[in-house]
């Protein structure tokens, strides 16, 4: 596939001002109509370009007559149409399967009804148009459908006429007010019923929410509409920003490639976003669901009202909306905490944040699909909806936010909509705003958008006894990346606070400068090194570098384990308590997978077991912190960091701690889960979730452990469970176990849950990322073949293909990686199957192995095989295609 270039950008030379679309929806053979106002731009004098695939062309017409022949030239993707004037009207009509459609690009079928996904470049599979984001419009759309199997037709906008018509059809027409490009175009025309709530913006205005779902499943939409109507209010609070339409609806799908879609008015959700109820959602659900549904409806403004002129803007409106919806959780946890636990309920939230972006933004940056936040090039966008541009792209925003204040940031964004309302803009557009409105500078800043890899920070501290100065040297380097071998130094945040010898923070007074007092700094690191010097000091002190994880980069800091112990015990900044926890926990298990390669007998430090018990059983700190600091640093970034890649060596290295922190801690760990019990009826609350985070962890551990009084917790838990949390924390307990209840366990879910899809994705990822506790138990490669023959498994459905096939080869390391290369060649059987039928989804899973060069030789050299081996594979997809490419380069 060619190469595209952000450089290659060049305007529009037609706009089209507005567009009628008419859908005569059929599952096999939809015909559509499109009637564009076309006005040629400037005095160009080229063709109108339009862009369509898949499409069956029925017709054209010029100003209501057919066009000649000689007017139309077609090309693989493209149309385009000779036009005289510099205003025409142009008609176009196509046909579309969308039954055949299973790549759920375009418009496609999904439990019998029609829904349509249109971002990246999906609306020119349902017509011929300007498919690209700065080709904004006004829509008006008519749907007509059978009335009985489609009686409900929804589209942007407002609902401006619908009605009967012969045979058994109806239809509906949408107007949609607003310019949009064409990737937020969406129908929908299902069997659904809705959940409706009328609120009143904070102008006064009424406005109609509604939350359609198959019936059946309106027991399961209180939720989603909670964190709607908590989402509408934090905007308008936070940023100013109402919404815009007389109503806001979202829809659940089944099947869909992604979590969800922000379409104007009309969200098109992946059920999973949508979907809870006490029995079937875990707390973590109800959390994704509040942050997702918050995400889509912020990108009505960031995103929609001002959306990205092209699409290596990406991060423009992606990493904004992160950013946005990650403050907006942290404040929903916070405000449920109260005054007393705010600050530990924030921390909660970077943390689970920064464990994200640790697990997979760090390794995207350090393999060959590394690219900055604003990529240069890409072949396939679809394969660039990447932690980078989300997960990175929203700690870039982030760092604004710390360097400028939040009232400083606030400002920025009024300029910005000040400026570009209704505008397909650039990222340098929303940093200029950011600087104009703060007389900021930040041209050294915009290297963030440019330079690709995870720079690293190194600090080192002196202490002057006699002058009672502690002086802090930063430095900074960024590794080089393809195509990047040299980097410049960045503009980076690094919050810093010195801790006493009696574990107080210190008052913090920066040479030269005479204010001071404060406890956490932010020194801006701008060059390769520089140093800052703390002075009025009494003691030496203890150094707590990047508080609150103020940069994404990796902090080099030596430390004793008598340090990190000590961080662990007293830093004041929870986030770096918990880090000091996690660098800990790594150093352990690193030199134990060193142990397990040489063949040394395995010994958990004592110390180790000391700090983490005391970590652990501080009461003053608050129960979903003591789960965080007690969780081990994730596999998969733990893999990220070990040289080389060993991990059967880290597997038992990881089971070794878990088994010992179990067993050795039994009495705690007992103690907490009965401590951690939530008495009476489920509701979803953040302080309850929790407690039982805590409870599941100690059951996790007393399970690993063997210890016989947890497993018969986890047995009779599970026996009677009444919320989908602890029910789930009990079989996963048991599953991660060499338990012999695992499998009864697993059957008797399987029974309870066997017709409800969205449980049964719990079902398959569990077994796909089970370890082999029981060193008699099969491989686990074994049993997810055997999955994917169970009748509820399926190929079609991406929510299935991530659970079994994404844990497996996500989250299952050791089994994944068999040294016999079974695993590598059923991933190589996978990707190829599935780019047959749904390319986005082949593309994700064959990211699994893009990171191969850093395993140990024999891995390596298998792996490299089964890439090649699909290389190789004929009509491979250009998703695809450019995954196995850049990781064979
Ligand atoms: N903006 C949405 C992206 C999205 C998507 C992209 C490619 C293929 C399918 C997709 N479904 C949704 C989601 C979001 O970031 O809000
Ligand atoms: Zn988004």
């Amino acid at each position: 596939a060619p190469t595209i270039q952000r450089s290659d950008y060049t305007p529009l030379a037609w706009n089209i001002e507005n567009i009628e679309l008419h859908f005569a929806l059929d599952p096999a053979a939809t015909l559509v109509t499109s009637r564009m106002r076309c006005v040629r731009r400037a005095s160009a004098a080229d063709p109108l370009r339009l862009l369509g695939e898949e499409l069956e062309l029925v017709s054209v017409s010029i100003d209501g007559r057919p066009a000649e022949d000689s007017r139309l030239k077609r090309g693989e993707g493209w149309l385009e149409i000779a036009l005289d004037d510099d205003r025409a009207e142009v008609g176009i009509v196509t046909r579309i399967n969308p039954q055949a459609n299973s790549a759920l690009s375009g418009l496609y079928v999904s439990r019998g009804g029609f829904f349509t996904q249109c971002e990246a470049e999906g609306f020119r599979r349902i017509a011929f148009f300007p498919d690209r984001p700065d080709a904004m419009t006004r829509f008006t759309v008519t749907l007509e459908a059978d009335a009985a199997d489609y009686p409900v037709l929804l589209s942007n906008g407002n609902l401006v006429e619908e009605g009967a018509l012969a045979g058994g059809r109806h239809f509906a027409k949408w107007v949609d007010p607003f310019l949009k490009p064409s990737y937020l175009f969406a129908l929908v025309a299902a069997k659904l019923v809705a959940l409706e709530r009328r609120v009143k913006t904070a102008s006064g205005r009424e406005v109609l929410l509604q939350v359609w779902v198959e019936e059946g499943n309106l027991d399961r939409t209180p939720h989603a509409m909670d964190s709607l109507v908590h989402s509408m209010r934090w905007d308008e609070e936070v940023f100013g920003l109402e919404l815009d339409l007389d109503r806001f609806m979202i829809v659940a799908v089944s099947d869909f490639n992604m979590g969800a879609m922000e379409n104007k008015g009309l969200n098109i959700f992946n059920a999973k976003y949508v979907l809870a109820k006490p029995d079937t959602a875990t707390d973590v659900d109800y959390e994704n669901i509040e942050s997702v549904v918050a995400h889509e409806y912020f990108h009505n403004w960031t995103g929609n009202r001002v959306t990205c002129r092209d699409w290596f803007q990406l991060t423009l409106k992606e990493g904004l909306t992160v950013f946005r919806d990650q403050q907006f959780s942290a404040d929903m946890l916070a405000q449920a905490a109260g005054e007393a636990g705010a600050a530990s309920a924030r921390a909660v939230k970077r943390i689970d944040d920064v464990r994200v972006l640790r697990a997979a933004q760090f390794p995207e940056d350090a393999g060959p699909m590394a690219h900055p936040i604003r990529p240069e090039s890409y072949q396939e966008i679809n394969n660039f909806y990447t932690a980078t541009v989300y997960e990175k792209g929203a700690e870039v925003i982030r760092m604004l936010h710390t360097l400028l204040g939040a009232e400083g940031f606030r400002n920025g964004m009024d300029l910005y909509f000040s400026y570009h309302d209704g505008q397909a803009v650039t990222c340098d557009d929303f940093v200029d705003c950011m600087a104009e409105a703060n007389g900021y500078d930040l041209d050294q800043f915009m290297l963030w958008y440019s330079q690709a890899g995870t720079p690293r920070v190194k600090a080192a501290g002196a202490w002057d006894a006699a002058s009672g100065s502690y002086t802090l040297t930063l430095s900074q380097h960024t590794p080089p990346t393809p195509g990047q071998p040299d980097k410049a130094p960045l503009v980076i945040p690094v919050a810093v606070g010195l801790i006493g010898p009696d574990g107080k923070d210190l008052p913090l007074s920066l040479e030269g400068e005479n204010h001071g007092g404060a406890t956490t700094r932010v020194l801006v690191l701008s060059e390769a090194e520089q140093t800052f010097r703390f002075t009025g000091l009494a003691a030496e002190p203890v150094p707590s570098v990047l508080r609150g994880f103020s940069a994404p980069v990796i902090l080099e800091l030596e430390e004793s384990d008598e340090r990190l112990a000590f961080r662990m015990a007293h830093d004041a900044d929870a986030f770096n308590r918990w880090d000091a926890a996690q660098r800990y926990a790594e150093r352990v298990i690193f030199a134990l997978a060193a142990d397990v390669a040489s063949g040394r007998a395995l010994v958990l430090p004592e110390a180790f077991a000391a700090a983490f018990r005391a970590l652990l059983n501080d009461g003053a700190l608050d129960p979903a912190f003591r789960a965080q600091a007690a969780a081990l640093p994730s596999e998969t970034y733990l893999l990220e960091r070990m040289e080389p890649a060993d991990p059967a060596a880290l597997r038992v290295a990881m089971m070794h701690v878990m088994r010992e922190l179990g067993k050795g801690l039994a009495a705690d760990w007992l103690a907490i889960e009965a401590a951690m019990e939530v008495p009476g009826e489920y509701h979803y609350h953040p302080g309850d979730a929790g407690r039982r985070a805590l409870g599941n962890l100690a059951l996790k551990y007393l399970a690993a452990g063997g210890v016989t009084e947890g497993l018969a917790r986890a047995e009779t838990r599970f026996a009677r469970f009444g919320n989908m949390t602890e029910g789930f924390g009990a079989l996963a307990a048991l599953v991660q176990s060499a338990s012999p209840a695992r499998e009864v366990a697993l059957s008797r879910f399987h029974e309870r849950y066997r017709d409800d899809a969205l449980v049964l994705d719990k079902w398959f990822a569990l077994q796909a990322s089970v370890w082999r506790w029981d060193a008699s138990a099969a491989p686990v490669l074994g049993r997810v073949r055997a999955l994917m023959d169970d009748p509820a498994f399926s190929l079609a459905n991406p929510n299935k293909v991530y659970a079994l096939l994404g844990s497996f080869f996500r989250a299952n390391a050791a089994e994944f990686h068999a040294p016999d290369g079974s695993g590598h060649a059923f991933w190589a059987d996978q990707v190829i199957a599935l780019d047959g039928r749904n390319p986005q989804v082949a593309a994700r899973m064959a990211r699994a192995l893009e990171n191969w060069r850093r395993f140990t030789p024999a891995l390596r050299q298998s792996i490299r095989a089964q890439i090649a081996r699909v290389a190789a594979a004929p009509g491979l997809s250009p998703d695809v295609a450019e995954i196995v490419g850049k990781a064979l380069a």
